[in-house]
């Protein structure tokens, strides 16, 4: 009787040890949520503040529909301290892989370091971490943010290549700390350095907010007479950027250049109108991309660490052309 009790009792235990390691594996890497056959990806999304987020959100939403991934999908509203909280959540259920998109660069080491000990795959998507240790995740798939704003100097370098006289730049910077609005103002920086008749006058946080782009305008407005031109890190802050240039009687497009980046549709169409002179694309349809990654960082498959987004950029007369087949 002892023996086959004790048989029972192991088994039992066995049994447990099983569940409470969150059932069978579905990948090399997984701390998973197993069970089911169904990926359960934990998404940690910056927020909701631009139309490129409201499109990044869709595209990666779709994606793990089309991909048959189970998403558990958390919007973090800019706060870095919410999408720490929002991966915390998603170790503790054991999802399969997180994936986020970092609000600022630093300040994620302990969080990766928490979810590499729970055996849980990180993808990063769109930003980039500025974490020494690069095993802290699988892989970072997002656009070269210096490289857009070279693009964007250099479109600046061409127009006035024939001008002597100063040319006088207000900046609006993206959400300070994060991985766009540092790198785009390197990337504008390091061209425009060429000639020093390009002088920024004045550079602020817009926080990537057509809101706050509008408010820091007219600040910048009221406080410099005799600005030329406007390069604002994306399109809705230079579409509140516009606002405040035609309440103070100017011509946005032509008393004040404007270069801003993404390329959304409502920054096509003032790109189209006149309005904005120059627009460097930022492709927010990462979620195909993002849910093939996934997959096979969780089947133990081996990714590139780096993975570029493939982008272009816009004149006004390109914009007219192609307005109406954008998909965002
Ligand atoms: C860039 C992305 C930026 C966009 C903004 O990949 O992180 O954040 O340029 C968005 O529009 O708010």
């Amino acid at each position: 009787m002892p023996r086959r009790i004790s048989a029972i009792a192991l088994a039992g235990v066995i049994a447990m040890t099983l569940s409470a390691c969150g059932g069978g594996s579905t990948g090399a890497d997984a701390g998973g949520s197993g069970g089911g056959d169904k990926l359960v990806m934990g998404f940690s999304q910056v927020g909701a503040e631009s139309g490129w987020r409201t499109a990044n959100t869709k595209s990666v939403q779709d994606s793990a529909k089309t991909a048959g991934i189970e998403l558990k999908f958390s919007d973090a509203q800019q706060k870095q301290e919410n999408q720490i909280k929002a991966i915390r959540s998603f170790i503790q259920q054991k999802v399969d892989v997180i994936a986020f998109s970092p609000v600022v660069e630093s300040g994620w080491d302990t969080v990766l370091k928490e979810a590499q000990n729970a055996k849980i795959p990180v993808v990063l998507t769109d930003r980039a971490v500025d974490s020494k240790d690069t095993s802290l995740y699988k892989t970072f798939l997002g656009s070269d943010f210096i490289e857009e704003g070279k693009k964007a100097g250099q479109w600046l370098v061409d127009q006035y290549k024939d001008e002597t006289g100063d040319v006088n730049i207000v900046e609006l910077q993206g959400t300070t700390g994060s991985a766009p609005a540092n790198d785009r103002k390197a990337g504008f920086g390091e061209v425009i350095a060429a000639d020093p008749k390009f002088k920024i006058i004045a550079s602020q946080t817009g926080d990537f907010t057509r809101a706050k782009g509008k408010e820091v305008m007219e600040a910048f407005l009221k406080s410099n007479s005799d600005i030329d031109v406007l390069f604002a890190h994306n399109d809705d802050m230079g579409l509140g950027a516009i606002e405040a240039i035609e309440g103070a009687g100017k011509v946005p497009g032509k008393d004040i250049k404007i270069i801003t980046i993404d390329a959304v549709k409502d920054g096509m169409q003032a790109l189209a109108d006149g309005k904005i002179n120059y627009i460097v694309e930022c492709s927010p349809l990462l979620g195909p991309q993002l849910m093939d990654l996934a997959k096979k960082v969780v089947a133990g498959e081996a990714v590139p660490q780096r993975v570029v987004t493939e982008e272009t950029t816009f004149t006004q007369e390109k914009a007219k052309e192609v307005l109406s087949s954008r998909q965002y």
